[in-house]
């Protein structure tokens, strides 16, 4: 029983959708119900809620009453008919193409993927007989020619992690539909609040909610949000429960809808200090290449505003003088840390080459856009003024170390570009 209706804002949403205080003895916040086994009033009953005739809770692993509410929320926030957590984003991800794919089928994704999930699907479904195909998705002609009457699945990030490159979701998800295959976008990146996937037309949309939606790098968390309630159900019977078990804990759930109560809030400021740092980092001399949608010259700036609500926290760059520069920068930093992951309110700085995307080859990685030199930063919600005084420093010292290198002017005058 909900208590907001569904016409209620999205932070209202956030923070009260699913849930009433009036049914939990006056409980501001939601109980964790840690049981792990559920009890049956007699043994007729837990047959048929085994048998699915009985919708009561069996054990934690299918259901629990308070991931049931993460998973309401989350089903709100992206306008999903369900939604299924998980321990993690890759077990929300293994778990999904667990149950949409059988041997002899294809998956059709972008070229760019989050490191595990291309090893995901190379080391791993791929050897299961599902056929895996890479082709560019920032071109939907490109995807259209490329579809085949095996393709079952349709799989994309945008922004992809770690270049941003973006995809068209609504002409990429009609294309799908039109040969019977299914869309489904890891929506990671974004969170709810700024691109919405099953709006735009996609099947599935899956989350790392390790990043931004519990937005304080204290849980590990993973999440699918569906248009379709009969995959909702597969997806949680059997991928879920029988073939990764990536159950998420109660405590973890509890924390994960701690962190959405703010997650407007929060997206906001990462916008906002994104784009100062995107600007700032482009304007050094020092630099070879930002790409963060927000810039001018981001060549999908179009796209980007037509799909997202705001250009997100997440950038990506490189320096002159390419890897050796990116790791002398990464070095330099003093607040900014050294971390993989993304979303949380510290800045993060990584090298996707040697750490996150270090699951592809160095030959793939040049096929699949990911040049040795970049550099990823989520940019946190520190104050901005500190986060590009930490930027400003690392990056003169970059330059300072190439030959016949000028002088650089302060953070606060590239601020006002
Ligand atoms: C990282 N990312 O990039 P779990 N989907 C996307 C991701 O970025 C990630 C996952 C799924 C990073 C982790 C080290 C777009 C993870 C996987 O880590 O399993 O919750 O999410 O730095």
């Amino acid at each position: 029983m909900s208590a907001v209706n569904s016409n209620a804002g999205f932070s209202t949403r956030a923070i009260h959708h699913g849930y009433r205080p009036a049914d939990n003895q006056g409980a501001l916040v939601p109980p964790i119900h840690t049981s792990a086994t559920w009890v049956f009033p007699d043994t007729a009953y837990g047959g048929r809620c085994f048998a699915g005739e009985e919708q009561g809770y069996i054990y934690t692993r299918i259901s629990n009453p308070t991931l049931a509410l993460l998973e309401a929320r989350l089903a709100s926030l992206e306008q999903g008919v369900g939604a299924v957590v998980f321990g993690s984003g890759m077990g929300a991800i293994t778990a999904t193409l667990w149950s949409m794919l059988e041997p002899g089928d294809e998956i059709l994704t972008d070229q760019t993927l989050y490191g595990c999930t291309f090893a995901f699907l190379h080391h791993g479904i791929g050897h299961f007989g599902v056929q895996v195909r890479h082709v560019d998705m920032t071109d939907p002609a490109k995807v259209a020619a490329a579809l085949s009457e095996k393709t079952r699945v349709v799989y994309l990030e945008s922004p992809a992690n770690p270049n941003m490159r973006l995809a068209d979701i609504a002409a990429i998800a009609a294309l799908a539909h039109a040969k019977g295959a299914r869309l489904v976008v890891d929506n990671t990146y974004c969170s709810p609040y700024l691109q919405q996937p099953l709006v735009l037309g996609a099947d599935v949309s899956v989350h790392s909610m390790t990043k931004y939606l519990s937005g304080h790098g204290d849980v590990t968390a993973g999440a699918a949000i569906f248009a379709d309630a009969e995959l909702a159900q597969r997806v949680r019977l059997y991928g879920l429960k029988d073939m990764t078990g990536a159950v998420m804990s109660p405590q973890d759930a509890h924390l994960v809808m701690r962190g959405m109560k703010t997650l407007a809030l929060r997206m906001d400021r990462h916008c906002e200090s994104a784009h100062k740092v995107a600007r700032f980092i482009e304007a050094h001399p020092a630099t070879a290449q930002v790409h963060y949608p927000g810039l001018a010259s981001f060549p999908q700036r179009e796209l980007a505003r037509r799909q997202m609500r705001q250009m997100g926290g997440m950038m990506a760059f490189e320096l002159h003088g390419g890897l050796q520069a990116g790791v002398r920068f990464m070095d330099a930093l003093q607040l900014v840390a050294r971390a993989v992951s993304l979303g949380d309110a510290e800045s993060l700085a990584q090298h996707p080459a040697s750490m996150t995307h270090s699951t592809y080859t160095p030959e793939e990685r040049a096929a699949h856009g990911i040049s040795e030199g970049l550099v990823r930063l989520s940019v946190g919600l520190e104050d901005v003024e500190d986060i590009l005084a930490d930027i400003a420093q690392a990056l003169d010292r970059v330059h300072a170390s190439r030959p016949a290198a000028p002088g650089h002017a302060l953070p606060a005058q590239a601020e006002t570009a």
